[in-house]
């Protein structure tokens, strides 16, 4: 652990980007806008049937995506890690996947793989590639934990795994979409994208210590300097360790820990999102987790056609100025 985790413990400050389709709907849906303060949860929030999501995202068409720009931004920052969302809990694949068709390449014909690119833009720059990968929910998957708009029966996003687990049919369903995707899609990731700095998992609270397991397992066997992130499962799977999204909280106890923030309010980019924090409470911000020997994390909702906004740029180059010159 000690020898893996090095370059992370140094690194102090990482960019977290959310980007998909929810990106380009900007949390709006037929002119109207859906109460999610997280654009990227448009689809349950809005109660939008899959098959209306997806067509959505089929036409998704990123022609302003510039993996080398958004490396060499995170660079300018002073990140030294970048973290991307592969697939959130819509299900819909950043990359070209080979296990499901539901992705930016062969649902949206989208000619270039994002993940491919920003893993290459990242080795050439020397910036760690971190991936985000949504294991416990796949609101397109009818067996997952998702939604129960299409799939009625479903085992429901929010529902508490004390409800369910012991549900045989739900048990078995559940395992059937960790087969049938989860496990899978994170095997090529792993396989097929380079060396990975670390996997960052989502809702582990939601599934059980076997199931961790096999997550676990792979990424250990597959890329073994790989971290993982305490949402895969809890503690006892985890490199390190998430405090709550967007609070700031100190774990002194907790020896490796990553404080994640967004500039605005949504994680995916949304339209009129202008809450935004300030340079001074972003340094403010490093100054604290760094005096607590924790690593930050800003994100960026990049546009769903793929470019950057010139707020969320200039703050980052604030902070990256200021790291410039004090080091
Ligand atoms: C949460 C997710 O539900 C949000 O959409 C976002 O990805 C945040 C970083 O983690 O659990």
């Amino acid at each position: 652990h000690n020898r893996r985790i090095a370059w992370w413990r140094e690194a102090r400050f990482g960019l977290f980007v959310h980007w998909g389709p929810y990106s380009m709907l900007g949390g709006m849906w037929k002119g109207e806008r859906v109460d999610a303060n997280y654009a990227e949860h448009i689809q349950l929030r809005g109660k939008i049937p899959v098959a209306e999501y997806a067509e959505a995202a089929a036409g998704m068409n990123p022609e302003a995506f510039d993996a080398h720009e958004w490396v060499l931004l995170a660079k300018r920052s002073g990140a030294k890690y970048l973290i991307v969302t592969a697939k959130h809990h819509d299900g819909f694949a950043m990359y070209d996947s080979k296990v499901c068709d539901y992705s930016i390449t062969r649902h949206a014909n989208f000619p270039k793989d994002p993940i491919k690119e920003l893993a290459e833009a990242c080795r050439a720059e020397g910036i760690r590639l971190g991936i985000y990968y949504s294991h416990a929910m796949d609101w397109h998957h009818p067996d997952s934990q998702g939604n129960t708009l299409d799939y009625p029966g479903n085992i429901g996003a929010w529902d508490q795994l004390e409800d369910w687990i012991d549900d045989q049919d739900k048990r078995e369903r559940f395992e059937r979409y960790l087969h049938e995707k989860a496990l899978p899609q994170v095997e090529e990731l792993l396989i097929d994208y380079g060396p990975i700095g670390l996997m960052w998992f989502d809702c582990g609270h939601k599934i059980i210590d076997e199931h961790a397991v096999w997550f676990h397992d792979r990424v250990r066997r597959l890329q073994p300097d790989c971290l993982i992130n305490k949402r895969l499962r809890d503690d006892r799977f985890a490199d390190y360790g998430n405090p709550h999204d967007n609070q700031l909280r100190f774990h002194p106890v907790q020896q490796d820990w990553e404080s994640i923030h967004t500039l605005n309010d949504s994680w995916g980019f949304r339209y009129g999102d202008d809450h935004w924090k300030s340079p001074e409470e972003l340094i403010d911000q490093l100054l604290r987790v760094a005096a607590a020997n924790g690593n930050l994390v800003l994100n960026v909702g990049p546009l769903g056609n793929g470019a950057i906004d010139e707020t969320s740029r200039s703050l980052l180059e604030t902070v990256g100025s200021f790291l410039e010159r004090n080091g």
